[in-house]
């Protein structure tokens, strides 16, 4: 029978790899394991018991209307964190501003967490799988101060950690603190995260393409030419590819880590920064992604080097598959040379 490796056994066992001090990382993740592990039993019987189906009335700062267990998500991992004495603040996709943990030992804390904390959950009511996204920074500011909002607007390449739960046919917490990327799956019978993907790598291209082909005259030119590019006959280099697109994009970026693709959220009409948020969806994957050894763009620039300006400021997303991603900005580059420069 092969050794079975627990969550927490594993962060004992690499401990050296992780730039935390001894428990720190341990306390984390168990505050984001706990809420994952109970937001998963609600994500697993919402179809049953109404008072978490249906839009809980109020609308996120998105505009979009809040499911009930994007609220309940919410408010576990705030909850989790904030019992936590390594966690100053939190800033969630579901809140105008950040939360500052300024009562108690939390406000010595030094890191602070970014997330979504049910992303997809437009889907919860068609049962298809949806997920949670997080991203750990060092503070900036003092411990024993209050939080500020320079603790949140760091980019993508100070992240210490990042990660996502994906509540599917099975859940699943895939993480990284820059040592590669591993994931474990939930063993429901025991409650416990076992290690089930041991150092994850994307494949470096692939066969699936993701983008939500519904908003085509509204792409820019570069995105009209992959896809045509993807769906053009060349059995030299396997195409036509194979879309697919579920609406979720934790869901839709985890199959790809495993078979390979590109998943892309691009600039529209509706959206001309693309609809995805750079603070709790782009920087955490394209961390993961890159980790993984696939790559994360805006079509151009490297999303982990992205000064963010705005908690909620969107940007375009070309994710996955290393070569695939690169393929993608050739043809953009080559439709507007000039905004390939700039
Ligand atoms: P569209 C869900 O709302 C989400 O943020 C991602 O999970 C998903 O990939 C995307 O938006 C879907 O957006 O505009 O294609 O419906």
């Amino acid at each position: 029978m092969t050794k079975v490796t627990t969550l927490s056994e594993f962060i004992v066992e690499r401990q050296a790899d992780f730039p935390f001090a001894k428990g720190e990382l341990s306390r984390l993740l168990s505050a984001i394991r706990l809420a994952a592990k109970v937001v998963n039993r609600e994500v697993n019987k919402a179809g049953l018991v109404d008072d978490i189906l249906g839009a809980a009335g109020n609308e996120n700062v998105q505009g979009e209307a809040q499911q009930k267990l994007d609220v309940y998500a919410n408010n576990q991992m705030i909850n989790a964190l904030k019992a936590q004495q390594e966690v100053c603040g939190i800033g969630s996709e579901e809140n105008e501003d950040f939360i500052a943990f300024d009562q108690g030992e939390a406000i010595w804390g030094k890191y602070v967490v970014l997330m979504d904390p049910l992303d997809g959950s437009s889907n919860i009511d068609v049962n298809v799988s949806i997920g949670t996204i997080f991203s750990i920074y060092r503070r900036k500011t003092k411990p024993g101060t209050k939080a500020e909002l320079k603790d949140f607007l760091q980019p993508g390449l100070d992240l210490v950690a990042a990660g996502y739960i994906i509540y599917g046919s099975s859940t699943m917490l895939v993480f990284s603190t820059g040592n590669g990327v591993n994931g474990f799956t939930l063993d429901t019978s025991i409650g416990v995260f076992c290690l089930s993907h041991p150092n994850m790598r994307i494949p470096k291209t692939g066969r699936i393409y993701s983008i939500n082909e519904g908003n085509y005259k509204q792409f820019p030119e570069g995105v009209k030419r992959y896809i045509k590019y993807c769906q053009e006959e060349d059995a030299e280099t396997d195409r036509p590819y194979t879309s697919r697109y579920i609406g979720s994009l934790v869901a839709d970026f985890h199959r790809n880590m495993i078979k390979g693709g590109i998943y892309m959220y691009p600039s529209t009409g509706t959206n001309p920064n693309g609809k995805l948020r750079l603070m709790y969806e782009n920087i955490p994957l394209a961390f993961i992604a890159e980790q993984a050894g696939g790559k994360a763009t805006n079509g151009k620039q490297r999303i982990l080097e992205i000064q963010p300006e705005d908690l909620h400021q969107r940007t375009p997303l070309f994710i996955g598959s290393k070569e695939m991603v690169e393929k993608a900005e050739a043809f953009l580059a080559e439709a507007d040379p000039v905004a390939a420069k700039s």
